[in-house]
């Protein structure tokens, strides 16, 4: 047991402390060289079995190089991070794991569609509020207090309104409000989810409507009929269109727009129940009474509107048999768009 042995386990001592890469690393060492059973204080331990002249000199030495192993330890455990930081052990180089993509929803993508065909026409995008008056979505409609619509079994009515507040039933009362705050020319079409009581392979209790309005000093049923066929030739491109009368409350004459079957091309199958053609959109001159309403004067002004069933369109476009596949969000389905 000589001082070159002290030497040797300081220089041991001071590598390892060096080349320790944690506070673990540290507290193996510091028991290695420090504990009670180990090696420094084993020599210590023994010197009294040495001569008596060597004892103060190798006690000396003992305790100096155990403190400086204290020091050591100290100083690098400064050096090192927390051990709650643990070296890395992620390579953050690596790709990620695979997140398929999500994508636009098929009825938004049908309406995106309708509505760029109509922007490019010169038309406008408004919205409006999914809970309306009664007012705005029946009276100022020329809708009358006994029109079928207006049961209870047709429309959903908020609770203790007193029948005055609703979910709206078609976009329709957008165009009030906007006829309500602006003078003509008017150009608009409004997108938006609408409500009725209703649910079957071809309703749902909501469901996206697209209308439009146009109104100026000199409109005519020939440019409903222009802006009406450019739009179906854009989303049917190539289709046979036909226009057919009928009524609504609020147009004057009204039409029903028609395109020639998608499913069996005229022939007559169960999809156009033999008819030869598909029922797309309605549409008509404004009714005189909507404009008084608004309080625009009839002698100044007309317009023509068009409503349309943006589920329906997208059920025609796909050959879909089930207007309830767009609200289930199967995956199945919905990644076919
Ligand atoms: C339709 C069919 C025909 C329509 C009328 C109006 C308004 F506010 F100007 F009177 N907006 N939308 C309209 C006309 C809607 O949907 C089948």
């Amino acid at each position: 047991m000589t001082e070159d042995e002290i030497e040797e386990i300081k220089k041991k001592a001071i590598f390892e402390i060096a080349n320790a890469l944690n506070r673990k690393d540290l507290e193996e060492i510091k028991i290695e060289y420090l504990g009670r059973k180990k090696r420094l204080n084993e020599i210590i331990r023994r010197i009294k079995d040495l001569p008596i002249d060597k004892r103060p000199l190798i006690g000396q030495l003992a305790n100096k190089t155990k403190r400086e192993i204290e020091e050591q330890l100290k100083r690098r455990e400064k050096e090192l991070p927390p051990s709650r930081y643990k070296l890395p052990s992620i390579d953050v180089t690596m790709p990620p794991a695979h997140l398929p993509y999500g994508r636009i929803h098929p009825i938004t993508q049908m309406s995106n569609q309708i509505i760029d065909v109509f922007i490019r026409l010169g038309f406008e995008i408004v919205e409006g509020p999914e809970v309306e008056y009664s007012s705005y979505n029946f009276d100022a409609l020329n809708i009358l207090p006994d029109h079928p619509a207006r049961d209870m079994h047709d429309t959903f009515y908020i609770e203790d309104s007193e029948g005055e507040v609703l979910l709206r039933t078609h976009t329709s009362p957008v165009q009030i409000r906007i006829m309500k705050e602006h003078k003509p020319p008017l150009r608009i079409v409004v997108p938006g989810k609408v409500y009725r009581r209703d649910a079957d392979i071809s309703h749902s209790p909501m469901f996206h409507q697209v209308e439009g309005l146009l109104v100026d000093n000199e409109v005519s049923f020939a440019d409903l009929k222009g802006v009406l066929n450019a739009f179906l030739h854009e989303i049917f491109k190539g289709v046979e269109v036909r226009f057919r009368p009928s009524f609504f409350p609020f147009t004057e004459p009204s039409v029903e727009v028609d395109i020639r079957c998608t499913v069996c091309g005229g022939t007559g199958c169960r999809v156009c129940k033999g008819t030869g053609w598909l029922e797309i959109l309605g549409a008509g001159m404004v009714d005189p009474e909507v404009f008084k309403n608004v309080g625009y004067d009839p002698e100044d002004y007309l317009g023509f509107a068009f409503g349309l069933g943006v589920e329906r369109l997208c059920i025609l476009k796909h050959g879909i048999d089930d207007i309830r596949l767009f609200f289930e969000n199967d995956l199945r389905f919905l990644d076919q768009f």
